[in-house]
């Protein structure tokens, strides 16, 4: 029999578990469960929200979701205002669960904390502490000093993870760089001579392409966009209008006119990292200066520059020396190691293999397993650097 302190709507008693069909469970189990939800609710933005993170909010009444909101594309409304607006009077005396602290500045909108209390509800949990000066716990201090219980870190860990981006901004300046690596079973990335050569099958690549959607950039090497002649866009059904600004550094301005990187600037924004090339000239590519060090780009300064810009999470597809670099310099927030499942120099006999810097079945020095997955007959391991 489950018993239950505190309610939904001031103390309505048992309803949390009943609403939601999880009888024996503790409310803050239940609690949980709901902060889980929305942490998944708020990856849906992940990369879409510009320098906001993806924050989502879910209005609970007597165990049911009347609410649900999540920052919206380009950072605004936040997650708040949208999950109050659809629960309208349900709002009052129910739980907000929110993945981040709720704001309390006035930017272009009024303070999330402000909000809540207007709107009337009778209990806020949050994930974590948003480190944003203007915020900084003045958000959980507004609301309960409108006499409304909050609860703070519910569900942190979990939250924290998918607010990686957004928080290791904030507290750098630089973004959050994912490595993403296709390596074949004989440590290869690709064949030399051999564009785009297949490493992982269709399940792979299309993860592969949610990542994109996923990250506010994309970034490769002037090696790889010449080899392999890439559009680096989403292309998965549904999702084309999440394709995340391209980077290609090009400080030997390389980049090619008929390539598909600048051939399709007026759908997907190009930055190159290099000297402005006249061979480009009003085909819509972006520049970003950059400093160089034995003729190559300095990359802890690109990614300062690139994170004065607002650029919270950077995914690297390369190439091997790109990778390399990143690696040796410890620049790599989270490795993404997709393992083929078919050596690729047996299947093809032109053109020689590209080495991996990281073997598809090894843990690289100083990172640890943070997951691991099964796309087809492929397997995807992400690894993090050891604190
Ligand atoms: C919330 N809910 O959904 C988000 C929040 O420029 P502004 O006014 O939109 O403020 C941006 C800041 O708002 C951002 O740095 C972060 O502190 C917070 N994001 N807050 O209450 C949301 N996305
Ligand atoms: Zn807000």
């Amino acid at each position: 029999m489950l018993q239950v302190t505190t309610g939904e709507a001031g103390g309505r008693s048992c309803a949390v578990a009943r609403g939601s069909g999880m009888a024996d469970m503790t409310l803050g189990e239940t609690g949980r469960r709901f902060m889980g939800a929305a942490i998944r609710l708020a990856r849906r933005h992940e990369g879409w929200t510009a320098t906001n993170p993806s924050v989502a909010c879910l209005i609970v009444r007597d165990g049911v979701i009347v609410g649900r909101g999540v920052t919206a594309r380009g950072g605004r409304p936040h997650a708040e205002p949208l999950a109050l607006e659809e629960a309208g009077e349900l709002a009052r005396g129910a739980t907000a669960y929110v993945t981040l602290e709720p704001c309390a500045h006035h930017g272009r909108t009024p303070p999330c904390a402000e909000t809540l209390i207007a709107a009337g509800v009778g209990r806020v949990d949050t994930a974590t502490v948003d480190p944003d000066p203007r915020v900084d716990e003045r958000g959980h201090a507004m609301i309960r000093q409108a006499g409304i219980p909050v609860e703070v870190d519910v569900e942190g860990a979990a939250a924290r993870e998918g607010l990686a981006a957004y928080l290791v901004h904030k507290r750098t300046g630089r973004p959050f760089v994912t490595l993403k690596l296709a390596v074949s079973p004989d440590g290869l990335l690709g064949l030399a001579g051999i564009a785009q050569a297949s490493v992982t099958g269709p399940e792979a690549r299309a993860q592969a392409h949610l990542m994109r959607a996923r990250h506010h950039a994309i970034m490769i090497g002037a090696g790889t966009a010449a080899a392999d002649d890439p559009e680096l866009t989403c292309r998965l059904a549904g999702l084309e209008d999440r394709s995340p600004l391209r980077i290609v550094i090009d400080a030997r301005q390389s980049l090619g006119s008929a390539s598909r990187l600048v051939a399709s600037t007026d759908r997907v924004r190009l930055l190159v990292v290099g000297p402005p090339n006249p061979g480009l000239a009003g085909t819509g590519v972006e520049y970003i200066a950059c400093e160089l060090v034995d003729g190559r780009v300095a990359l802890p300064e690109l990614l300062d520059d690139l994170g004065a810009r607002g650029i919270q999470s950077l995914l690297v597809e390369g190439g091997a020396r790109l990778a390399a670099s990143l690696l040796a310099e410890g620049l790599v927030d989270r490795l993404a190691l997709f393992a083929g499942a078919r050596p690729i120099s047996l299947s093809l006999n032109a053109g020689q293999g590209i080495a991996s810097p990281v073997r598809a079945d090894s843990c690289p020095p100083g990172f640890r397993l943070t997951g691991e997955w099964k796309f087809g007959e492929d397997r995807l391991r992400t690894f993090e650097p050891m604190e």
